[in-house]
């Protein structure tokens, strides 16, 4: 484990990601959010970490939360919503405090518009999961888990 980090994950989601569940589900699945937490929680506790999960529908929140986040967690499980393809100011948090980000896509973000294909944070993120649902989040804290103890 590198130093300066606790056995804690950050999860973050972006903007109309508390819907999850309740409309869309032939893109986003019947999952909710409170699923993903659920998911989050079993698959760090497993290896021992902790998670800290947060949803907002605003920007500056979520710049709020990753700065808040440096020096306190192993990284960051991150799926910016719409922001993923708009925000430089994101982009810029995570690489101005060097967060390790795994990027999330619940959906196959590359078979949809085209709009959506590109994304600012992704090179800025340490890996990315697209298109494998919900369970995407989980494949993310493992992830992370293993790169923690690299
Ligand atoms: O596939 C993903 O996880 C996205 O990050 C979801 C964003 C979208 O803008 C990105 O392009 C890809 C949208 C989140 C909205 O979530 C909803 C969930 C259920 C119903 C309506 C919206």
């Amino acid at each position: 484990m590198s130093e300066n980090t606790s056995k804690k994950i950050l999860v973050l989601n972006g903007p109309n990601l508390n819907l999850l569940g309740t409309r869309e589900p032939g893109i986003y699945g019947h999952e909710t959010l409170a699923d993903v937490q659920e998911l989050c929680a079993t698959a760090a506790a497993a290896a021992g970490y902790e998670t800290e999960f947060l949803q907002s529908n605003h920007e500056g929140v979520l710049l709020d939360a990753i700065h808040g986040a440096r020096g306190k967690v192993a990284g960051i499980v991150f799926n910016p919503g719409a922001f993923t393809h708009t925000s430089v100011a994101l982009a810029d948090a995570i690489s101005g405090t060097e967060a390790r980000v795994i990027e999330v896509h619940i959906s196959n973000v590359h078979q949809r518009e085209a709009f959506r294909h590109h994304s600012y944070i992704s090179p800025v993120a340490a890996s990315i999961f697209v298109g494998a649902g919900v369970n995407g989040y989980v494949l993310a804290v493992q992830q992370l888990i293993h790169l923690d103890n690299r």
